[in-house]
């Protein structure tokens, strides 16, 4: 009895407690939702301000870019130039071959100046060596290369020859020559005249077959006014036939029949 009375108690313990309990328990679980929602839309507002930002930031940064982007086609920098470094490298190099060209022009003109002056002075030099040669020639062969048997002496040359014949014929012979016989009409030639002949017999251009005793040279000079070398007793006219002159031993003169045969000696000038 008392068992029932208790669980009796018991239910009406729940039924008047309960009620109250389950209003409790949903009024929590409302403030929970109420709460989440709450913090839900605060989560959005924070990001959708975030994006907001970002955005911003992001847009400005392309705002930027560009600006740099568009400067830098007008400014050489530093990230745009390799585009730029062909078209430099090939602007330098055309700019050197101009100036190689320009050179080689130069160069060119120097060398042909050069090259003329060059011309000039070994054409120069080649009449220099010409006219030396010919002064070289004329110094080893005053009287002409094609006439060595001739021998200069001050100023003139002088043929000794190498057969004897008469007076007169030598005097032809040194006349087909453009010579005459030789005039000794001074001590040098004198000299000259006698280490040449070396005690041989020449005829030398001194006759008096004009007039006995009146020696005059080829030329018509008077030799008596003038230098002689007779030998010691000479002229002799021998026979009264001594007209024509001959150099004789130590080149001493003698006179003697002009048809006498003796080598001679021709002189002409220097030939110009
Ligand atoms: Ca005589
Ligand atoms: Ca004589």
């Amino acid at each position: 009895m008392d068992m029932e009375r208790l669980q009796d108690e018991l239910r009406m313990f729940k039924d008047r407690h309960f009620p109250q309990q389950r209003l409790r328990s949903s009024l929590t679980v409302y403030v929970l939702l109420a709460l989440s929602y709450l913090l839900i839309i605060i989560l959005f507002v924070v990001s959708l301000s975030r994006v907001s930002v970002l955005s911003s930031q992001l847009s400005e940064q392309r705002s930027e870019l560009k600006q740099n982007h568009s400067s830098n086609e007008f400014k050489p920098g530093y990230g745009n130039l390799t585009w730029l470094l062909p078209r430099l490298s090939v602007s330098v190099l055309s700019s050197q071959l101009s100036e190689l060209r320009s050179e080689l022009k130069q160069n060119h003109s120097s060398n042909e100046f050069k090259l003329s002056v060059l011309s000039s002075q070994l054409s120069e030099q080649r009449s220099e060596l010409k006219q030396n040669h010919s002064s070289n020639e004329f110094k080893l062969f005053p009287c002409g290369p094609e006439a060595r048997e001739w021998e200069y002496f001050s100023g003139k040359c002088y043929y000794f020859s190498l057969r004897v014949t008469s007076w007169q014929t030598a005097k032809a012979l040194c006349e087909e020559k453009h010579a005459q016989l030789a005039i000794i009409n001074s001590h040098a030639k004198q000299n000259f005249i006698m280490y040449r002949t070396r005690d041989k017999r020449f005829w030398i251009g001194l006759s008096d077959q004009n007039a006995e005793g009146e020696w005059k040279w080829i030329d018509g000079s008077d030799s008596t006014a003038g230098f002689t070398y007779w030998k010691e007793g000479e002229p002799s006219d021998s026979n009264h036939n001594e007209d024509c002159a001959h150099v004789w031993t130590y080149g001493e003169w003698n006179d003697v029949h002009c048809t006498y045969e003796c080598y001679y000696i021709c002189e002409k000038p220097v030939p110009l």
